[in-house]
Formats: C-alpha cells, sequence, structure tokens
C-alpha cells in the first residue's frame, strides 16, 4: 500500500489544470483531499468522480482572512493536513513592462506570491507542531529564466523560488519536506487566462509540438509526496522534450 493512503492533501487551485491533475493522481493513492479554488461547481464535479473523501472548500488565496478562515475552520477530521500543494497561481498579459497592465500584476503578486505565502503561513504551524508535513509548490521555469514579456509573471516564479528555498532553510530543523516542482510549457487553461480569455492565441502556444499535460507535472507531484521521509527532493524543473529553455522551443519538426 503507498505511504499516500489517508494522508490528507490540501491543494490550492483545484479546479483546473495542475491542481485538478494533482487530485485525481493523490486520489489514485487513496489519500484525502481538501480540494479549494474559486469555483465551487468545478470542484464538486470533480470530487464526484473521485473515489476518495473530498473537502470542498471555495477560496480565493488572495484574500488573506478567507485563508485563515479556511484552515481555522477545517473540521477536526481534517485538520491534520500531511501535504499542502501550493499550485493556484496566473499568469496575466505578455506586455512590456513599460506598456503593462497594472491591475494584472496585481493579480499575479496577489495570487502567486501572497497567496501562497497566506495559505503556506496558514498550514504549517500545525505540521511544525505534529512534526510532519510536506509542502510542494508549483514554480515554473519561469523562476529560474526571464523571457520577453515575462517581466511580472517571472518575478513572481523567481519569489516562488526564493521562499521555497527560505522555507527548506527555515525547517531544516524539523521533519517537514519542502519541495518545488517548476514546470515549462503545460497545456492547461493558463495561457488562456494570460491573454485574458483569447483562446485562439492560447491555442497558438501549444501547435507545432508536444506540450506536457497537466498529468505530467501531477505525476512529478505525487512521486516527490510518495518518496520516503528521510528523502526531500528540493526540485524539478520538467520540460516537454521540444522545450531546451524558456524561449527555446522546437517547433513544427
Ligand atoms: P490553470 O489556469 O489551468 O489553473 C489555475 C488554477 O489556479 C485554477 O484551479 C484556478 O481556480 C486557480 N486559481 C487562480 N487564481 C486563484 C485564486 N485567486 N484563488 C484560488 N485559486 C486560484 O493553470 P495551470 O494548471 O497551468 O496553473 C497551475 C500552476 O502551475 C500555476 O501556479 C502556474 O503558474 C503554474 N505553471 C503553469 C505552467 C503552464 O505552462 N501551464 C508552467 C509552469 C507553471 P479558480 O479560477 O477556480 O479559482
Ligand atoms: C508558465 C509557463 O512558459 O510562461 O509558467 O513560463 S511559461
Amino acid at each position: 500500500m503507498s505511504d499516500l493512503h489517508n494522508k490528507i492533501v490540501f491543494i490550492t487551485g483545484a479546479s483546473a489544470g495542475i491542481g485538478e491533475a494533482c487530485a485525481r493522481k493523490f486520489a489514485e493513492h487513496h489519500a484525502r483531499l481538501i480540494l479549494t479554488a474559486r469555483r465551487r461547481s468545478r470542484l464538486e464535479q470533480l470530487a464526484q468522480g473521485l473515489d476518495t473523501d473530498c473537502h470542498i472548500i471555495e477560496l480565493d488565496i488572495r484574500d488573506r482572512w478567507a485563508v485563515d478562515e479556511a484552515v481555522n475552520g477545517l473540521p477536526k477530521d481534517w485538520k491534520a493536513v500531511d501535504i499542502l500543494v501550493n499550485n493556484a497561481g496566473l499568469g496575466r498579459g505578455l506586455e512590456k513592462l513599460h506598456e503593462g497592465n497594472v491591475d494584472g500584476w496585481e493579480e499575479m503578486i496577489d495570487t502567486n506570491i501572497k497567496g501562497l505565502l497566506y495559505t503556506s503561513r496558514a498550514i504549517l504551524p500545525g505540521m511544525v507542531a505534529r512534526g510532519s508535513g510536506h509542502v510542494i509548490n508549483i514554480g515554473s521555469i519561469a523562476g529560474h529564466e526571464v523571457y520577453p514579456g515575462g517581466n511580472v509573471y517571472c518575478s513572481t516564479k523567481h519569489a516562488v523560488d526564493a521562499i521555497t528555498k527560505g522555507m527548506r532553510i527555515d525547517l531544516v530543523d524539523t521533519p517537514i519536506r519542502v519541495s518545488t516542482v517548476d514546470p515549462g510549457l503545460v497545456e492547461t487553461e493558463f495561457s488562456e487566462v494570460r491573454f485574458y480569455g483569447d483562446k485562439e492565441r492560447a491555442k497558438k502556444v501549444y501547435e507545432g509540438y508536444q506540450p506536457l499535460s497537466a498529468d505530467d507535472v501531477a505525476e512529478a507531484v505525487v512521486w516527490i509526496a510518495d518518496r520516503p521521509p528521510h528523502v526531500q527532493i528540493a526540485e524539478i524543473i520538467i520540460f516537454p522534450t521540444a522545450q531546451a529553455s524558456a524561449m527555446v522551443v522546437d517547433k513544427n519538426n
């Protein structure tokens, strides 16, 4: 039996893409899932199809008080979160900085950095008190490189990289593990959100090569979570085979 059996996994952004795929993969191991995102109906639909216990919370991680309330208000048998998957995040636009949309910057910074911090701050004290836990952040190749128009999104993912490293240092004298999975191009709703619903433009991002699927990333997340307690995978960078760096993608071959 997998070590993940009956583990409580708290996933942010479980209503789509990588977060949803993580929920499905953890469910295959019979982990118990706390599914969070803003779109409750999607979470309900997901939970209905999973053969494991699920607890749904409609949550906007940009709202600090709502995050605290969600975590503090967990029912007794859901409180002892074993694994936190900090996945919720988004990109907005690809404009040059001097032409950028400030509202989009706010959304990215508030979600990708502050939301991840609020969630971690709310859940980590319980892990520390219990002497067990694992935080798995979803970073990005954008946390290692900067590409044209990536200015603010890349800065948020560089921040995730720094926060991951900082957390690992802060928790080194505990049994808690901290990991990050940093993908390249994954075909999800990410580009549709980045381009404010422009499906045609979003589709083009994934044309001419085989991008990663959300499942490819979720498999890495679950593998990391399933290592023995003394093994801490610090970081995994995953590319599609046709990608060599943020900007080098072999299209139409
Ligand atoms: P999707 O757009 O498919 O999914 C994003 C998820 O984040 C949704 O479930 C959405 O749920 C949730 N979310 C967004 N904002 C909030 C918020 N304020 N509060 C709570 N949940 C929120 O994109 P991906 O699955 O691709 O993205 C997941 C993570 O992976 C992100 O952190 C992204 O930066 C990262 N990533 C993606 C890559 C890609 O190429 N796709 C590559 C590298 C990293 P809802 O709208 O219901 O709230
Ligand atoms: C999202 C994918 O290519 O914009 O992190 O960095 S990319």
